[in-house]
């Protein structure tokens, strides 16, 4: 059987659950449906493709761009990308998604992205910092902190939408997984 190459593309405020989501859907996939996927997370591209950038408004822009071109190549690949970074700003998810969408030339048809919104209040996210650095982005300790001190702009129309304060990881994935059948990506 042919797999269908993707990008599913999780947004989010920090400590919002993106990982959790990420870790649990690439399991699953693979697991109950035999696709492959791979997972780009801050540990496997922010400490080697993306160590050089930080978190400035432009760093960011560069850390997603990257992290478009590298999904799109495992998409390309039939591979089921799942990408979990916080990508504030709605121009750069933009840009990622016409990256993927728009054919390129010789090509037919462009390659599925997939937009999840990992939904969580900030008042949530920072309650539970697991991490401490709300406390510490509060503290001035940690400069350009979204949610805080940087701007976190919300998806306007995301393929799906999780209210992760009020669904368990098991019924977030099942989110997914049922607007992926929809599609018939899976
Ligand atoms: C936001 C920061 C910051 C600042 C360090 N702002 O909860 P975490 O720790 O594990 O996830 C956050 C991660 C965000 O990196 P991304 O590559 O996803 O960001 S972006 O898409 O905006 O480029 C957090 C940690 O890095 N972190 N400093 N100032 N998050």
């Amino acid at each position: 059987r042919n797999q269908q190459g993707l990008t599913i593309w999780l947004t989010g405020l920090s400590a919002s659950g993106k990982s959790t989501i990420a870790v649990e859907l690439e399991h699953q996939l693979l697991s109950t449906r035999g696709v492959h996927a791979y997972r780009l997370d801050g540990d496997n591209i922010r400490f080697g493709l993306n160590k050089d950038l930080g978190f400035s408004e432009k760093d960011r822009n560069e850390n997603i761009r990257r992290i478009a071109e590298v999904a799109k190549l495992f998409a390309d690949s039939s591979s089921i990308a799942i990408t979990s970074f916080i990508s504030p700003y709605r121009a750069d998810r933009d840009t990622a998604r016409k990256l993927h969408e728009v054919p390129t030339p010789g090509e037919k048809t462009g390659l599925p992205f997939v937009e999840v919104y990992v939904d969580v209040p900030v008042e949530v996210a920072e309650q539970r910092d697991p991490k401490g650095l709300y406390k510490k982005a509060r503290e001035g300790v940690i400069k350009e902190f979204t949610g805080i001190s940087a701007p976190y702009e919300a998806p306007l129309k995301p393929e799906v939408h999780i209210k992760n304060n009020e669904v368990t990881v098991q019924e977030a994935v099942a989110q997914i997984i049922t607007y992926l059948d929809s599609k018939g990506y899976l």
